[in-house]
């Protein structure tokens, strides 16, 4: 018995890191916390976060931002990520894994939604740490 309980625990690890893979980038297989959708890029009432070269800042890696990158939003309310820069590909990326952006083209977009109140602090898979921001999600 108790070897069927390890073989099911391995085989439900295996369920769960393979929604790690998954082209789509949602890791959250249930979308308990949020969710990913480019269908709803068109959506009333979303909030839009532009991907971009900062022009204040040096042509490299670390000027790349999220315009804003302090994002509040309701329940349920769109996010619309879109890049607006021609020179890289960028995604939002949240730091616990639970959903993600695509990988964007330049004038690519796609959303994200959540269920859930709280603070979300995301990134970009391409640029690390240096192209980062805050989800704040409120009811
Ligand atoms: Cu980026």
């Amino acid at each position: 018995m108790r070897q069927i309980a390890r073989y099911f625990s391995i085989a439900l690890l295996a369920f769960a890191l393979s929604g790690c893979a998954s082209a789509t980038r949602q890791s959250d297989l249930a979308g308990a916390v949020c969710t990913e959708s480019r269908t709803l890029v068109d959506q009333p009432g979303a909030l839009i976060v532009d991907m971009e070269n900062n022009p204040a800042l040096p042509p490299f890696i670390a000027s790349r931002v999220y315009a804003p990158s302090d994002i509040t939003a309701k329940v349920g309310q769109v996010i619309v990520f879109r890049n607006a820069d021609p020179d890289e590909q960028h995604t939002a990326e949240l730091n616990s894994g639970a959903c993600g952006t695509d990988y964007l083209d330049f004038r690519k977009r796609d959303t994200l939604v959540f269920k859930v109140t709280g603070s979300y602090p995301f990134y970009c898979l391409v640029h690390g740490t240096t192209m980062a921001g805050t989800i704040t999600i409120v009811p």
